[in-house]
């Protein structure tokens, strides 16, 4: 311990369980005495090697991340830790925090964020640990920091100064290295080594190829700017909303259509850019649109999985991909044309990782807005902005040609998911449990014009570490490969948020120019009444459909 150093009496907090991506919480949650400081030492405490640990710190900017870092400094200094590398200004986006785990080799990483919640001192404020690989920690290990958490009676805390975080360089505290860097250039690099940037930079030269960036008021913004107006040359303003602000200028940063409203209200007019993207609070997110036209995430992963051989990071081919459940199957379809594995996975960046260390998986991505591949250990935002540029480029094709040629050849998986946000919890319960009860007696009836394949509980069993992970969302699947998913979300900080995902699979070409949600309508009505929906919430309709 440092000579400075308090170690501080303290009593466990009961809710300290890390969800689907870390601990989630009200600010004024973390505000209250002792309880960032319980969770920080509860960390360190599950580290195989505490004295001399090497650890990335960083996060999205958000309210309450500057003090959270100086505590998390003040507490590694005390615990011994060796030496922290943190963002420039506190600033890391969650991907290129990922990078910088590998690059170093550190022992892992903090992440504060809360991703795409809103920020601000009545809003959310989030922690999670990431492993010396860059992922986010499994299960196992949030389960023992979970564990710690509950069994804490003290922590240590050193009496220092503040860190100047702004200012590039070297500190020392006590016999703690602290480290300032850069937060845009490494990644910046990385993204250099995959991608054609000379091929998409001469592409967006062409007439009518303006292109539109919304960073939504988050992290992203410096990485975009860097990126897609300095290595790039596209002109100033491509990336807009994009000075990271406490409170995301009130906005709610998740890149989606209800809430990227001013990037869709371009991309759906006459003059609008050809290509337009958004990224979450931690930039780990990514939302892709063309001209008058939405892609789906899960329809993204598979265009990018059927094409990456035109992309220079992945011209050796795929070993393999990798979907969550509730995602849509399109990727399952090119990979049975590539003649790869496709995994399916429970909700969570998480559970990708073992497959990516192990190298059966090159892609990999979700239906929340997530994709990426074996680059880092988190989904990337701009790196998926990127694939889709060099992607237009090297076909020189703009984004709804390339969607409808993937549809005509492998068919639509129509998607959307419908959310019903802050429902009481017990409610909210109630109803998966009941709709669990009746499931197995589904199969082989009819529902509506669909007949029931198959109905039950997702359980995964790593094919890496064979840990088990069971309850993981209920599906009800259809003889024509349309689907129904009921899941309760890991990630919300109020009640409980009931996400119902629809996928209705056509291969009619009549369909392909058809509105998803009339093509889903039927679904969404037969998912409301096996549900009971507005039995058990009260609701009638979903608060957000994405
Ligand atoms: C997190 C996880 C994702 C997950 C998403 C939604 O994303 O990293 O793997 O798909 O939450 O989870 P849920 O449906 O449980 O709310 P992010 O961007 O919030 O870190």
């Amino acid at each position: 311990m440092d000579q400075n150093s308090d170690i501080i009496s303290t009593k466990p907090f009961n809710d300290q369980k890390p969800g689907t991506s870390g601990l989630r919480k009200p600010v004024k949650v973390f505000q209250q005495s002792h309880y960032l400081e319980n969770f920080v030492q509860a960390i360190f405490n599950t580290l195989p090697t505490l004295k001399g640990a090497r650890l990335v710190v960083g996060g999205d900017g958000r309210y309450y991340n500057r003090e959270a870092i100086q505590i998390i400094i003040r507490m590694a200094t005390a615990n011994g830790l060796g030496e922290l590398l943190i963002g420039q200004g506190g600033i890391l986006s969650t991907p290129s925090a990922s990078h910088l785990i590998r690059k170093h080799q550190t022992d892992g990483g903090i992440i504060l964020s809360a991703s795409h919640n809103p920020g601000g001192p009545d809003k959310d404020f989030g922690i999670k640990f990431n492993t010396p690989n860059g992922g986010p920690a499994p299960e196992k290990i949030t389960e023992a920091i979970y564990s710690e958490s509950k069994q804490l009676k003290e922590y240590r805390i050193a009496e220092a100064r503040e860190i100047d975080l702004d200012k590039l360089g070297k500190f020392e505290l006590g016999s703690l290295k602290i480290r300032v860097i850069d937060s845009v250039a490494d990644y910046s690099n990385l993204m250099q080594s995959l991608f054609d940037f000379d091929q998409i930079r001469d592409y967006l030269q062409g007439n009518d190829r303006r292109i539109a960036f919304d960073a939504m008021h988050a992290v992203t913004g410096p990485y975009a700017k860097q990126i897609f107006e300095q290595v790039l040359n596209c002109p100033p303003g491509t990336a807009f909303n994009a000075e990271p602000l406490l409170d995301f200028g009130g906005g709610h940063p998740d890149p989606n259509l209800a809430h990227a409203k001013e990037l869709v209200k371009q991309m759906f007019s006459d003059n609008g850019p050809f290509f337009g993207a958004a990224s979450d609070g931690d930039g780990d997110r990514n939302m892709i649109l063309g001209r008058n036209i939405f892609v789906t995430p899960s329809d993204s992963l598979a265009i990018l999985a059927a094409n990456a051989a035109v992309i220079p990071g992945y011209k050796h081919g795929l070993a393999g991909v990798a979907r969550s459940m509730p995602t849509s199957a399109a990727v399952d379809r090119v990979a049975e044309k590539l003649g790869i594995e496709c995994y399916e996975t429970p909700t969570g960046w998480k559970f990708f990782g073992n497959l990516l260390d192990a190298g059966k998986i090159t892609l990999c991505g979700e239906e929340s807005f997530g994709t990426g591949s074996d680059h880092v250990r988190e989904k990337d935002g701009l790196w998926a902005v990127l694939f889709w540029l060099n992607l237009l480029a090297a076909k020189q094709q703009p984004v709804i040609n390339i969607v409808q040629q993937h549809w005509q050849e492998f068919g639509r998986n129509a998607y959307a998911r419908h959310d019903y946000e802050e429902v009481e919890s017990d409610g909210a319960n109630s109803l998966m449990e009941a709709l669990r009860a009746k499931s197995s007696g589904l199969i082989g009836k009819p529902l509506g014009a669909f007949s029931v394949q198959y109905a039950d509980d997702f359980s995964y069993t790593d094919p890496i570490d064979d840990s088990i992970s069971n309850q993981q969302g209920l599906r009800i699947g259809f003889e024509d490969g349309s689907r129904i998913v009921f899941r309760l979300s890991g990630t919300g900080t109020q009640g409980a948020t009931l996400r119902i995902y629809l996928e209705a699979y056509t291969q009619e070409k009549a369909d392909f120019s058809a509105n998803a949600h009339e093509l889903l309508k039927p679904l969404a009505e037969i998912a409301a009444e096996t549900a009971q929906i507005t039995h058990f919430t009260g609701r009638d309709k979903p608060t957000v459909i994405t």
